[in-house]
């Protein structure tokens, strides 16, 4: 690894490579460091502190000290605290934008789209912090008063994946901070920089020592990290985005001390299109959805169903528009779609593809590696998928578009309820009353209706079945999640 970053920021500061611990920027105990590749090459190019679970005790005192006394901040200052925040985030925008394509692989331009839904989510819970309300009413007893009060639950753990890094930390960070907890963010070990760089801007933006820590750890240490953060008795509240199989181990560690946890979890979300959609606005919405990112994002479209009078013509449309997507390093400008964040992933699509050629498919675009330096793999259309190849039952996570074609309604509610998972459903059509319809019996979390942009910090994001339990957004249940309520009962001078 060179000394040097392979970019210059306006802001060199900004640059942090040491975990944060109480408002100090510190090494592991034993010294080691672990590599950060740039996915666009596969080269190393930074390092971070490899912590291990003898260090974790540190950064959660940390956080409860810093508890004791945020937990009486204003809701005024916490909510001055997130605006500046969010302000200071705007105003670094180009040098975070480089930050995170090293990272995670992504063009600047979908890096830029992360920051703005970023900055926009923590404006949205500066508001909330103001609005966190309890109730006072009358007991069914005469005589007695009722009241609910609402109080921070304590320190809270953050486990952030790789393929947002900096909206991640903000869902979860944002709804922490407003409703007056503290918290120990551990990123994925492909993404500790951008999260370090957004933690720094946190503290200028005048949250206290210790009221966000962060704590980096290589990919072999993750689990016992993880494992520690979710035994520590100090902490009240894990959060998690991330795999289903993941997901699973946490709830059982988190089980031992009954703390609260919200999971975030896998997606292979259906995609409909109906004969009497508007197959321009389908395909400018799964365009945006499939290729942002490489295809890796929960809410991206595993499956997508196609009624069989467009079939062929969506599917025309598809090709076209897929085949002007410039592949490159993610920082070159003319590039659209970058590489994929790690190895493992083209290992993955290969065995996918491979599956579904089995299974008879037709490969319209794409279909393999790239012969480059960093993970590369082409835009990838399939058509004439079937329920029994692999890519129906485990999502993508890369840019393979899967078609499946089908002719009646009920049989593509069956198709795309048939899956352990339950994150979003996207439908197209101009029926009404199918929409109706479909809203009931879609089996998801959150549905797009004529639209793929269904995450807005306004909406309660989450799923059902095994993608999880939870909301990171959304009036009201976002910050709730960070709460406890506390009832109290109080009696009255009773009046005749
Ligand atoms: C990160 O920090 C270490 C020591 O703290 C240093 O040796 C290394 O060169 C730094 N740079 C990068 C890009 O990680
Ligand atoms: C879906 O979007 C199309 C095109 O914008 C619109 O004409 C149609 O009314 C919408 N359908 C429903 C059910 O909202
Ligand atoms: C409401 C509805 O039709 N739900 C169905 C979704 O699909 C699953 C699996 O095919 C069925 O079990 C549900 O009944």
């Amino acid at each position: 690894m060179s000394t040097t970053l392979p970019f210059q920021l306006r802001r060199p500061s900004l640059f942090r490579n040491q975990s944060l611990v109480d408002g100090c920027w510190t090494e592991a105990t034993t010294g080691k460091r672990f590599e950060v590749l740039d996915p666009g090459t596969g080269d190393v190019w930074a390092t971070a502190p490899d912590n291990d679970a003898k260090d974790i005790d540190a950064f959660v005192q940390a956080a409860h000290t810093a508890f004791l006394a945020y937990r009486k901040s204003s809701p005024l200052v916490r909510s001055q605290r997130l605006q500046k925040w969010a302000a200071l985030i705007q105003d670094h925008k180009p040098d975070l934008a480089t930050i995170i394509t090293y990272e995670t692989g992504k063009p600047i331009a979908d890096a830029m789209f992360e920051l703005d839904y970023s900055v926009n989510a923590i404006s949205w819970f500066a508001g909330e912090a103001m609005r966190i309300q309890g109730t006072a009413f009358d007991s069914v007893v005469p005589g007695k008063k009722a009241l609910t009060i609402k109080q921070p639950i304590g320190v809270a753990v953050g486990l952030i994946p790789w393929n947002l890094p900096v909206a991640m930390v903000v869902r979860k960070a944002g709804a922490a901070l407003a409703a007056g907890c503290t918290m120990v963010l551990k990123p994925s070990p492909e993404t500790p920089l951008s999260v370090l760089s957004l933690a720094l801007l946190a503290e200028e933006a005048g949250f206290e020592k210790g009221t966000l820590n962060v704590v980096t750890t290589s990919l072999d240490n993750t689990p016992a990290v993880s494992e520690a953060l979710c035994r520590h008795p100090l902490v009240k509240k894990v959060t998690f985005t991330g795999s289903t199989r993941v997901g699973k181990l946490l709830a059982k560690t988190c089980a031992n001390g009954l703390k609260k946890l919200t999971l975030e979890l896998g997606g292979n979300c259906p995609y409909i299109v109906f004969e009497d959609a508007d197959l321009n606005q389908a395909a400018d919405g799964l365009m945006g959805l499939k290729w942002r990112n490489a295809g890796q994002a929960c809410i991206s479209a595993n499956r997508v169903y196609v009624q069989s009078a467009v079939y062929d013509q969506f599917a025309k449309i598809l090709v076209e528009r897929t085949s002007k997507i410039v592949v490159g390093h993610g920082a070159s400008t003319t590039s659209t779609m970058g590489p994929v964040t790690t190895p493992q992933s083209i290992d993955r699509s290969e065995r996918q593809v491979e599956d579904a050629k089995k299974h008879g498919v037709r490969i319209l675009l794409g279909g393999k590696r790239i012969d480059r330096p960093g993970f590369f793999f082409e835009p990838t259309i399939i058509a004439d998928a079937t329920t029994d190849m692999r890519i129906t039952d485990e999502e993508s996570f890369a840019p393979i578009l899967t078609l499946y074609r089908f002719e009646t309604e009920e049989e593509v509610v069956q198709a795309a309820n048939a899956t352990s998972m339950g994150l979003a459903s996207y439908v197209f059509t101009k029926n009404v009353d199918r929409s109706w319809r479909l809203l009931d019996e879609l089996e998801a979390g959150m549905i797009g209706l004529n639209t793929s942009a269904i995450s807005g910090a306004e909406l309660p994001f989450g799923g059902t079945k095994e993608s999880g339990y939870g909301k990171e957004a959304g009036k009201d249940v976002a910050v709730e999640e960070y709460l406890v309520t506390k009832a109290v009962s109080f009696v009255v001078e009773r009046r005749l």
